[in-house]
């Protein structure tokens, strides 16, 4: 049987660099030969993981890759787990899934230990792999299940989003073939690897081709400016919030740094914004301060990338364009009639190779998220002069911030846990910046007090950052209707 493509792939352009930063270089020959040693070192006396789940919690860069495809090649599923999770968070990933390996940097694996070690999980710190014997590495067949990604939605807890190798080839070619990449673009990587965007829209479609990625440990905005005032990139991949924070840097700047990073972005052959609804008002600036038109397209973990803006072609501001190569998409109503004229709203469900397998040990919420072999995306949109935009979500309970999506429910559930909190109701209030902003109105118990400081100081810890409230509102009771049942339009009003 042939290698898994992408090892296959990565074997014709050999001598080529896959990731440069300031001071390293790593070719796509390097990436093989480490991710060979390092699936020697996973499989130790065994011939195929068999599908072993395994945690991965390395920063974005070339030992990701490695890491990435060392599971692979050895037979395991990549489950990779946010850097700047909580332990709370983390033990949930390792216990949900079953892992029984983590694979993380020396920084990352004295953070985990304890965990591990309480867990009895094995950790493997990748910068102490330096050598391992030769081994003969298992043939894998494109229907295995290659990786579980944890995405919020409307149950409180995070559901793994089971995908196979065939599945992420076709979301890999789907995105290749629409956006023409090529072997000599350049793309910088500042995304989180716990995510489709980073995961495949940047990393996986370079590696596919040939290019080159430059890997940032986070959102550094200065070191990012620099190196496009150097020209340094062909591609650009980013979430709504990222292109406000740079408008922001670019009116801050002095003419002249301006005037040369704007040339930087200008040069790009191609901009792209998703992840979250891009407002058309910041879709204008940045072509009015660049020239540049972003290309707006929409996604999911489950489906990878459904719905694109063309990249020859009209770009038009607030809508996400027509289905990628290889997707199908269909609209429909509510009373569970498929839309075919324009105008009317309807859920997009999409259909087609890309789409996941299952949600991990979830059989009635996997059977649930399908109609008739299409994924149901409880996102609402409607076709105009041929193309979709979107209208909402259909879930008041899912909300959006950063690029993000957090579940209400969830956060919720740890604010219950407040000893002065009796109640509390979390909603998601549009935010220029952030797109939305967690805001939670709570009821206290008696005679307690509690301010927005007070709150996010003690959620730190228990929630990520990005989950944590930035608005509080402490109400005397909470609005309901004659059920007896919180309604979040009602909360929503309160502002
Ligand atoms: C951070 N802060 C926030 C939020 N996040 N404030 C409000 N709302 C938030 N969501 C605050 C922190 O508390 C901190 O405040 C300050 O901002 C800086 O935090 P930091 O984490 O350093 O922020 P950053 O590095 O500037 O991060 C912003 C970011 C990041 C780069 C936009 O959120 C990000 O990488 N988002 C992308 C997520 C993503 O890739 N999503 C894709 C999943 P203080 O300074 O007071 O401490 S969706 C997907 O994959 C689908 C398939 C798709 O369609 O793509
Ligand atoms: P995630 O589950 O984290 O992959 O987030 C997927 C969700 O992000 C979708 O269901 C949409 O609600 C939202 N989303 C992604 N891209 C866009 C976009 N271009 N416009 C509006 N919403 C988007």
């Amino acid at each position: 049987m042939p290698d898994i493509p992408f090892i296959a792939r990565a074997h014709s352009h050999r001598d080529s660099v896959a990731f440069r930063t300031a001071t390293t270089k790593h070719t796509f020959g390097d990436l093989l030969d480490r991710s060979a040693m390092l699936a020697a070192t996973l499989l130790g006396e065994a011939d195929d993981l068999n599908e072993t789940r395994i945690a991965l919690l390395v920063p974005a860069g070339s030992e990701y890759v490695a890491a990435q495809w060392a599971i692979w090649r050895a037979g395991g599923i990549k489950v990779p787990i946010c850097l700047s999770a909580t332990e709370p968070e983390w033990e949930y990933a390792l216990t949900d899934s079953g892992a029984g390996i983590v694979i993380a940097d020396a920084v990352m694996a004295a953070k985990i230990a304890p965990l591990c070690q309480r867990l009895a999980v094995r950790l493997i710190d990748i910068d102490a792999v330096q050598s391992a014997p030769a081994k003969t590495l298992p043939d894998i067949a494109p229907e295995r299940r290659a990786m579980i990604l944890y995405t919020s939605g409307t149950t409180s807890k995070p559901k793994g989003v089971v995908t196979t190798h065939a599945n992420m080839q076709a979301q890999i070619e789907s995105l290749v073939q629409a956006w023409e990449w090529s072997a000599t673009d350049r793309i910088p990587l500042f995304l989180p690897m716990h995510h489709i965007h980073g995961i495949i829209n940047v990393t996986s479609c370079a590696l596919w081709s040939g290019a080159t990625i430059e890997p940032f440990a986070r959102f550094d905005l200065p070191a990012i400016l620099d190196r496009v005032r150097a020209d340094a990139y062909t591609i650009f991949m980013a979430v709504p919030t990222i292109y406000v924070k740079l408008i922001q840097a670019l009116e801050a700047a002095s003419a002249d740094d301006r005037v040369a990073i704007v040339a930087g972005f200008a040069k790009m052959r191609l901009m792209v914004s998703g992840s979250a609804a891009l407002p058309a008002s910041v879709h204008e600036q940045w072509t009015a301060l660049t020239g540049q038109k972003l290309l707006e397209r929409y996604g999911m973990t489950e489906i990878g990338m459904a719905l694109s803006n063309p990249l020859r072609g009209e770009r038009r501001p607030g809508s996400v364009g027509v289905p990628l190569p290889g997707v199908e998409v269909r609209l429909k109503t509510e009373a569970g009639e498929i839309v075919t004229a324009e105008d009317e709203p309807g859920e997009i469900q999409v259909r087609g190779p890309g789409v996941f397998r299952a949600y991990w040990n979830r059989p009635e919420a996997s059977a649930e998220s399908f109609d008739d072999g299409w994924f149901r995306t409880g996102d609402m949109a409607v076709r105009e002069r041929g193309y979709y935009r979107i209208m909402g979500r259909l879930s008041v309970d899912i909300i959006k911030s950063g690029g993000y999506k957090l579940s209400a429910l969830e956060i919720e559930a740890a604010l219950l846990e407040h000893p002065h909190i009796r109640e509390c109701a979390v909603i998601g209030l549009p935010d220029d910046t952030w797109g939305e902003a967690v805001t939670a109105v709570v009821v206290l118990k008696e005679n307690a007090t509690l301010d927005l400081s007070a709150l996010r100081e003690w959620c730190k810890g228990r929630l990520s950052v990005y989950k944590i409230p930035q608005r509080l509102l402490v109400v005397a009771e909470l609005p309901r209707n004659a059920m007896g049942k919180i309604t979040k339009p009602a909360v929503r009003a309160l502002f």
